[in-house]
């Protein structure tokens, strides 16, 4: 079985950060545009702070690719910190509550949380983000499209209209400018509403949080497998989406509406449509999709629906600071303050979007991999034949 996979290397203020991407076929043209394009989204939203005026993330390939296409070999990526100053940075002894410091401090057995919190920071979802975005590259070839967005902020709840067809829903989710307004909500009173409240959390001095939802469109069923807990896709979504940085809750479709409602209301009958015959859901369609396009740990054909909550970002300004206990003296303390954002909600929807967008890749390999894209192609095309010509005789 052909496996795909990453992982990331680099410190926030190391001198770069790394994802280093094995198992991707031969072949594969890299649109480098795009991936710079999804590593600025990253760096958007309003209610960001000043590191994202200092750097300018942009990927660079140091292996695995030549003239613009892949070699079946190891990718290594790499995005330069243009603030790179990790030994000069001070010593950050009194931790902050909901971040990694107490924990990891106590883990390395050190006083000192930077040795931490540099590699706990969410600047590491810049490497995510160019893996999740290769992916991408890869999902094209297949059909197969994701959508990331913003469905709250604090208090502030979008309604979006899901009907609308994913290139509506990109222009009305990319209005604004990027640093200065996008929030990444498709619903345009919503968006408004956001940029007030975080600008009334900004003068509190105060952090938000809130949900994004992911939506992954051309699937064929049958991707991730029933036979084992660590092959169901639906586990491996969840896992991709609690490794981000401060989320705290991940759903499937309905989600945790599903503990609340009965079998009838649940479950997304099942009706054949010829005319659908060629299109990945191969003629197979739902009226309802409560499953969020995942049944049995495998992909039904359905648009996968996968959200995730973010907690408030827990380094809070110097005004609100909650209480902590310095390290060195165990003397009650105020928390530390570092430079941070009042909301990176937005932000955590392209990092959403793209780590989904990577387990979605992984899950192809694995049923179609090959060691070149024409291979894989022909895979791919060939078990949707089959498929269309069940019952095999
Ligand atoms: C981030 C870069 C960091 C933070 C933020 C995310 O830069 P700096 O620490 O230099 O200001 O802005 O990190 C955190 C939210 C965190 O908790 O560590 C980025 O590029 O996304």
């Amino acid at each position: 079985m052909a496996t795909l996979s990453y992982r990331t290397a680099g410190e926030s203020h190391g001198r770069a950060l790394a994802a280093l991407v094995e198992g991707m076929p031969a072949g594969l043209a890299v649109d480098k545009a795009f991936i710079d394009g999804e590593l600025l989204r990253r760096q958007g939203g309003y209610g960001r702070a000043g590191r994202q005026k200092i750097e300018t993330d942009t990927v660079e390939f140091l292996g695995g690719v030549r003239r613009g296409r892949t070699m079946g070999s190891p990718i290594l990526m790499q995005i330069v910190n243009r603030d790179s100053r990790l030994d000069d940075t001070p010593p950050l002894t009194r931790p902050r509550p909901g971040h990694a410091d107490l924990a990891g401090s106590i883990k390395w057995l050190t006083t000192d949380c930077r040795e931490t919190l540099e590699r706990a920071s969410a600047r590491e979802t810049a490497a995510r983000v160019a893996a999740g975005a290769l992916a991408r590259c890869l999902l094209r070839e297949f059909g197969i499209e994701t959508f990331g967005c913003v469905l709250s902020i604090g208090c502030v709840v979008a309604s979006v209209d899901w009907s609308r067809p994913i290139d509506a829903l990109r222009a009305a989710r990319d209005q604004g400018d990027l640093f200065t307004e996008w929030v990444a909500c498709p619903d345009p009173a919503a968006a408004a509403r956001m940029r007030a409240h975080i600008k009334q959390a900004k003068a509190d001095s105060e952090t938000l949080g809130g949900q994004v939802e992911v939506r992954v469109f051309g699937c064929p069923p049958g991707l991730g497998s029933c036979t084992q807990y660590d092959t169901r896709l639906d586990a491996r979504l969840a896992m991709a989406v609690m490794g981000i940085q401060a989320f705290k809750a991940v759903e499937i479709g309905i989600g945790k509406e599903a503990a609340l409602v009965p079998g009838t209301k649940m479950h997304d009958e099942i009706f054949y449509d010829p005319a659908q015959k060629q299109s990945p859901n191969l003629g197979f369609v739902r009226k309802t999709n409560n499953a969020g396009g995942l049944e049995g740990g495998m992909t039904n054909g359905q648009p996968i629906i996968v959200r995730g909550a973010k907690k408030p970002i827990s380094t809070l300004g110097p005004q609100q600071a909650l209480a902590s206990v310095d390290l060195n003296t165990k003397e009650p303390s105020k928390a530390a303050y570092e430079r941070s954002d009042v909301c990176a909600v937005p932000a955590a929807s392209v990092v959403m979007e793209n780590v989904v967008a990577f387990e979605i890749a992984r899950a192809v390999v694995e049923k179609f991999g090959g060691d070149s894209m024409v291979e894989m192609k022909g895979n791919y095309q060939r078990f949707l034949e089959l498929a269309r010509r069940l019952p095999l005789t």
